[in-house]
């Protein structure tokens, strides 16, 4: 016999109370690891902060970019959440510092027409998401995690946090975030993977 996602669950609910936290935070399917597991489709691609840079483009009125000392200098947020990656690992309770992707698309001017987002990364690697999503409380834009700076494996300089959806979401190595007027999909969403990616409801692959 298999593992099941029930025999899992159990395992995560198990560990969140060993742990002393509320086994309703750990989503079905999924245990608690206390490590940080790092997950890249190939290599951290290299950075120079003289030279990088974040985009906002595309269905806005506003686009622009921003340097590395003009996105520190923007009202900075501080949340913590818990984060969920598909290959079953949650993680509680993460701190992460960086500016609310709700705020870069304010100051971009969304277009009506402006309906989802392809996230670039450095490297290529893309990810996709609905603006609405964007707009939600806790998603960043994270350059510090834990009161550190972000590490290179995690995704330094900053990377997307998306902590409503499976991890795949949470874009390391940002640079880009261009908004479209429909959906188009992303690395993973192309190879698989959910176009929702919604812990709660297990919306890990489309087959
Ligand atoms: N640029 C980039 N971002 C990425 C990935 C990647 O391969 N490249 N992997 C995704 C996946 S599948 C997960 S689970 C998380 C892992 O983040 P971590 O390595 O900080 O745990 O990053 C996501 N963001
Ligand atoms: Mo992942």
């Amino acid at each position: 016999m298999g593992i099941t996602s029930k025999m899992i669950a159990g395992r995560g609910v198990r560990q969140a109370e060993k742990l002393g936290l509320d086994p309703g935070r750990v989503p079905p399917g999924q245990y608690v690891t206390e490590r940080f597991p790092v997950l890249s489709y190939g290599p951290n691609p290299p950075y120079d902060l003289a030279t990088w840079s974040l985009a906002v483009d595309g269905e806005v009125s506003e686009p622009f970019a921003l340097r590395w000392e003009e996105l520190l200098a923007l009202p900075q947020q501080e949340v913590t959440v818990d984060i969920h990656c598909v290959t079953r690992w949650s993680k509680l309770d993460t701190t992460w510092r960086g500016v609310a992707v709700r705020d870069l698309l304010e100051r971009a001017r969304l277009k009506p027409t402006g309906t989802h987002a392809l996230v670039h990364s450095d490297g290529g690697y893309t990810t996709n998401l609905p603006v609405e999503a964007l707009l939600d409380d806790g998603v960043l834009v994270a350059h510090a995690y834990e009161g550190e700076p972000l590490e290179h494996d995690h995704g330094a300089p900053a990377r997307l946090l998306v902590p409503k959806r499976y991890f795949w979401k949470s874009a390391k190595f940002v640079r880009r975030i261009e908004i479209l007027p429909e959906d188009r999909k992303g690395f993973w969403e192309l190879n698989g993977y959910h176009n929702d990616a919604d812990p709660w409801t297990e919306q890990r692959h489309w087959f």
